[in-house]
């Protein structure tokens, strides 16, 4: 299929070096298993699950089928003011999957749509509570929470919301990448005492004006930093502690790749609100959702107005869609059914002994892992930190290797049923492009 420049012109592509994109075109246009088919019919290993998304591989039936099956059932039904079946069905199934307690669940379309109802809740929740002055959120320098206002508010990616002007009244804890911490496994014993700072940031601004602590349990976008032990528990009892809610944005970790349910469950900490996406359908149809605490629900359903009156004013056209909750529900099956936990569990300390095999490779300062997530930052261009990952990334690719590259890293998550030869080819591809 020939794409002319007149069709490659019209699109705004999005995260996309549109200019570079668009004199290279790399189309991928069949996916099946753990491989996609580029446009010349070569052979590309998905390193990265589609975009963190698709940790199930690609083609699988039995989400197939459901989605199939439910266009000629129920294709679309308006979500306000009705329901249908399923969302219910997949709410209470969302619940298992969930940490004890969070068990009431809002649909959304995407991780951005996600978090900004995380953050709306948490807003309206403490007007609910009469305490209208708990308005500001915190975030943390490196957070990715999507790109909508509210989550550029609280993200931490300068690039990604410096051209937009005013955000929201939020503060940032620091990051908690440590420099004595590179070419750690998994979680870091030291830099658990940075959660403090928060103290200093509820000194600053007082418990009462802030609604909201909001991070992802282990960032993903800013290159797979897993949280120094000890961190997210201190910053859990420390919300606790100033009556201030605990967001944990789980749109990567959700649902399987740290081999756990969740960031919560892998790390051990209860947030007051999560957010989840991605791996929610196994990418296939779009859809997230914010999963609260009971008592949080409860603050809203709490009132006197009259029944028919709305309790939250906020929604999507395509919350709870049915085609999204067949594929849903098909997808949480197959995480279960074919226990794609254990088998995460299982494949990630060798993906783990490999991803580390590459600490002497050229160009790479530090690596950093957690369940079948891995990030290697590389040493600046001067001036230009993005730049090498961009062409340690378009090596791969020419390889035969989609690899994920963001900020100075470069970012691996295969999917749960990824095999030890595959990790041998990927490392070594990566191997060879650092060092050529
Ligand atoms: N929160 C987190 C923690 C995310 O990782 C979002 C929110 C936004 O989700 P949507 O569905 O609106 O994109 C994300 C998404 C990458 C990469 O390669 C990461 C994301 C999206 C695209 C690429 O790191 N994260
Ligand atoms: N803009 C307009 C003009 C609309 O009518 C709607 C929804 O009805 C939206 C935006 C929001 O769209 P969505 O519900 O898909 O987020």
């Amino acid at each position: 299929m020939e794409i002319t420049q007149a069709q490659l012109d019209a699109h705004w592509m999005p995260f996309t070096a549109n200019r570079q994109f668009k004199k290279d075109p790399r189309m991928i246009c069949e996916a099946d298993g753990r491989y996609y088919k580029d446009a010349d019919g070569r052979k590309v290993f998905d390193g990265l699950s589609g975009l963190w998304t698709c940790g199930l591989g690609h083609n699988v039936a039995n989400i197939n089928e459901a989605i199939t099956s439910q266009l000629s059932t129920l294709d679309m039904s308006p979500s306000f003011q009705f329901g249908h079946p399923k969302s219910f069905q997949l709410a209470e199934r969302i619940t298992d999957f969930s940490p004890e307690g969070l068990n009431r669940v809002f649909f959304t379309c995407s991780g951005s749509e996600a978090v900004e109802t995380a953050l709306k809740i948490a807003r309206a929740y403490w007007r609910k509570k009469n305490m209208p002055s708990k308005s500001i959120l915190i975030g943390r320098v490196k957070g990715y929470h999507g790109v909508n206002f509210g989550g550029i508010s609280v993200g931490g990616i300068g690039a990604n919301r410096a051209i937009f002007g005013e955000t929201l009244t939020v503060d940032h804890l620091r990051h908690t990448v440590l420099e004595g911490n590179a070419f750690k496994r998994g979680q870091p014993e030291e830099g658990g005492d940075l959660a403090e700072e928060l103290l200093e940031l509820i000194g600053l601004h007082d418990a009462s004006n802030i609604a909201a602590v909001i991070v992802e349990p282990m960032p993903g976008s800013a290159g797979v930093i897993p949280p120094p032990v000890g961190y997210l528990n201190r910053l859990r009892d420390i919300c606790t502690e100033h009556n201030i809610l605990l967001i944990f944005d789980e749109v990567i970790c959700g649902f399987g790749r740290l081999g756990a349910k969740s960031g919560a469950d892998a790390f051990g900490v209860t947030p007051d609100i999560m957010t989840i996406a991605k791996q929610l359908t196994n990418g296939v149809i779009p859809m997230g959702a914010a999963i609260v605490r009971q008592e949080i629900y409860d603050a809203f359903m709490d009132t006197d107005a009259p029944e028919y009156m709305l309790e939250f004013p906020h929604g999507y056209t395509y919350s709870a869609h049915p085609v999204a909750c067949a594929a849903a529900l098909a997808t949480l099956d197959v995480l279960e059914d074919e226990d794609m936990l254990g088998r995460v569990r299982n494949i990630s300390p060798y993906f783990e002994s490999l991803l580390h095999g590459l600490q002497n490779c050229p160009h790479v300062t530090d690596i950093r892992n957690y369940g079948l997530a891995g990030g290697i930052s590389l040493e600046h261009y001067p001036g230009e930190p993005a730049r090498r990952p961009f062409e340690v990334a378009m090596k791969m690719w020419e390889k035969g290797f989609y690899v994920r590259y963001g900020a100075d890293t470069i970012q691996l998550a295969p999917a749960f049923t990824v095999e030890e030869p595959e990790i041998d080819d990927l490392v070594n591809a990566l191997a060879d492009c650092l060092s050529r």
